[in-house]
């Protein structure tokens, strides 16, 4: 039997740019799955992708995120989606305005941004693609790499790598959360939470790059990776105050077999007021 694929649809074909794909992303990366929820996050928080909403990315991998979706956007350059995010803000307040970036983006050419844009209070989502490396450039240590993890640039070994989570919490944004690729199910409902949130709302959203940085260190596949970050995630029992301790909020990495602990949930949002 001949399949005729121009009658085959995608679920998201409409909330998609048919001419900008397929994708640059590598077979098992997260990116597409990611960027699936954030589609779904935004449905379901109920926006009009012509008028309500705005994408804006750094460069990167995870930078042509805003090219690839159906909504407008802009894919900036790099460390500045955050400037330019608040530069939207300001010039029309009643976009909700969303940031999808890399680690290497958000946090290491673009971290003053972000510590700056989250102590200001500007009310936007950012969700930073985590996969702990430059995937892009070639896999060289970005400011989430792990301490002992091989990379093109680590000599001896990394530095050691920011907590997102404790570092969106002590710059003052006011809902910070972390999920994996793997929640695929809860994602949605947590990003449409982010997206209602009136403040600086930030997701930790621990990713893979197996293609590059996973195959060095202990994740070498795409079904690895979404396999591990299942076994390796931990719910925060909010109930216990010393959930929020650095020690509480890190993630474990070990070298041979991937991640050992992710803790996963809502650290902290408005629905939580009083415990702050
Ligand atoms: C000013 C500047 N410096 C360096 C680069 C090269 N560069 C492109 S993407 C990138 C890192 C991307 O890493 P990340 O943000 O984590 O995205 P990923 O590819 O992992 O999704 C770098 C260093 C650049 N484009 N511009
Ligand atoms: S290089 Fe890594 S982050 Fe980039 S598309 Fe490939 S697997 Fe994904
Ligand atoms: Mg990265």
């Amino acid at each position: 039997m001949t399949i005729d694929f121009t009658k085959l649809h995608h679920n998201f074909e409409t909330s998609l740019t048919s001419k900008m794909l397929p994708t640059i992303w590598c077979s098992g990366c997260s990116l597409g799955s990611n960027l699936q929820s954030i589609i779904r996050g935004a449905k379901q928080a109920g926006y009009d992708f012509d008028h309500d909403i705005v994408m804006i990315s750094g460069i990167g991998c995870t930078g042509r995120a805003s090219g690839y979706v159906n909504i407008d956007g802009f894919h900036t350059t790099h460390g500045r989606a955050l400037p330019f995010a608040t530069g939207v803000k300001n010039g029309n307040p009643d976009l909700e305005v969303i940031v999808f970036s890399g680690d290497g983006d958000l946090f290491a050419i673009g971290g003053n941004h972000f510590i700056h844009t989250a102590r200001r209070g500007t009310d936007m989502t950012v969700i930073c693609n985590n996969n702990s490396t430059y995937g892009l450039t070639g896999g060289q240590a970005s400011a989430t790499s792990f301490e002992d993890t091989v990379t093109p640039t680590t000599i001896g070994k990394n530095d050691k790598p920011f907590n997102l989570v404790d570092l969106a919490l002590g710059a003052g944004a006011t809902f910070v959360a972390r999920y994996t690729t793997a929640q695929y199910n809860t994602l949605p409902r947590v990003i449409a939470q982010a997206m209602r949130h009136d403040g600086f709302a930030f997701i930790d959203l621990v990713s893979g790059c197996p293609a590059i940085y996973g195959k060095r260190n202990g994740y070498p596949t795409g079904e690895y990776m979404i396999k591990n970050f299942k076994e390796a995630s931990v719910e925060i029992d909010t109930s216990d105050p010393s959930y929020l301790l650095s020690e509480n909020t890190a993630i474990e990495f070990d070298r041979k077999v991937g991640y050992t602990k992710i803790p996963i949930g809502i650290f902290r949002s408005s629905t939580m007021e009083g415990k702050f």
